[in-house]
């Protein structure tokens, strides 16, 4: 909070994000039905295991959601069968005949797990909310936005009796926002709001947007998300992390000045679109670190470890204002 009444500290140079060394973890070569990619994928723990559901594009161009389980959360097995595929009857099938992409999980406790992810069709793009006890059996629940909206994420926890999200409307109104809205029945959702803005001449100027489902640390809910830079040579994806209040995650105590991940390693900076590190999911471990999971690239799967605490420090004490002039 520049100008606020928290002393900037030091900051270390050893990086933030510490890669996994045998990235990338997973990839089409791991898929036992045709595909082109391995990326984007929401994880969670599940009765001892990661689940992982990962985006594919199939060789039409088109993308599937598949599933891989892991004991160890580095060493996935990929099912023989995609896990979600586009709808073929029903409303469903009508908004999802394009594709389906970028699944985030939510562990609502005895609520089993909410999924969201991108419905692609003729009308466009808009968010479509699934349910799993299992991940064996999925239950489309309901479409939740109009057209023109991507990356949906849920709080893992009632505020008020309400549902809470994150989203992103996905549109020509520059610059690209992140906002907040609540629902009573995770079907009807408003009360909209935007929350969070990209900061001018800086590394997340075109557009932020929401990541990893938030985790809940002592000092507040932190989101790992990403922000977007356009240069003369595309769009560069970079990871970030912000802070939001413990008991009204519309408040955001702060939003890391720096960037907390870029594209380094020779699978994040080529491939299906380059110069991409994409997270839709991140797992608090027991040694108070978090698991991030990335797309590299559009194209393959990666992961690394954070110390939340220094995320959390990074928030309140080396931050940007979430809603900049
Ligand atoms: O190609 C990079 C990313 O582009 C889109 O992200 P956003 O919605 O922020 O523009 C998505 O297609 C995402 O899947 C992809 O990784």
């Amino acid at each position: 909070m520049k100008g606020g009444s928290i002393p900037i500290r030091p900051m270390s140079k050893s990086p933030v994000v510490k890669r996994y060394k045998r990235n990338p973890i997973l990839t089409k070569d791991d898929v036992p039905y045709p595909v082109a990619t391995v990326h984007n994928a929401g994880v969670v723990k599940h009765n001892g295991q990661y689940v992982m559901l990962f985006r594919s594009h199939r060789h039409n161009g088109r993308s599937i959601i598949g599933k891989a389980v892991s004991t160890d959360g580095i060493h996935f097995k990929v099912v023989a069968e995609p896990f979600l595929t586009p709808a073929t009857e029903g409303i469903f099938a009508e908004y999802e005949a394009f594709g389906v992409e970028d699944l985030r999980i939510c562990p609502m406790p005895e609520e089993g797990y909410l999924l969201t992810y991108s419905g692609y069709s003729p009308h466009g793009v808009r968010i479509i909310l699934a349910r799993t006890y299992d991940f064996k059996k999925v239950e489309r629940i309901a479409p939740i936005s109009q057209a023109d909206m991507r990356n949906v994420i849920i709080f893992p926890q009632k505020f008020n009796g309400k549902y809470v999200r994150l989203d992103r409307p996905h549109s020509e109104i520059s610059p690209w926002s992140i906002w907040i809205s609540f629902s009573p029945d995770l079907v009807h959702w408003g009360n909209s709001r935007v929350i969070m803005k990209p900061a001018k001449y800086h590394w997340d100027e075109m557009k932020v947007g929401p990541g990893a489902t938030p985790i809940r640390t002592d000092d507040g809910w932190l989101h790992i998300f990403h922000g977007v830079y356009s240069t003369m040579d595309g769009s560069v994806y970079r990871l970030g992390v912000a802070l939001h209040d413990l008991n009204d995650p519309s408040r955001i105590l702060g939003v890391a000045d720096d960037w907390i991940l870029q594209p380094e390693d020779p699978w994040e900076i080529a491939g299906y679109v380059h110069n991409v590190v994409f997270t839709c999911g991140a797992i608090p471990e027991e040694n108070g670190t978090v698991r991030i999971y990335w797309g590299g690239a559009d194209t393959v799967m990666c992961t690394g470890v954070a110390d939340i605490s220094r995320l959390v420090e990074l928030c309140l004490h080396h931050s940007r204002p979430p809603m900049p002039n």
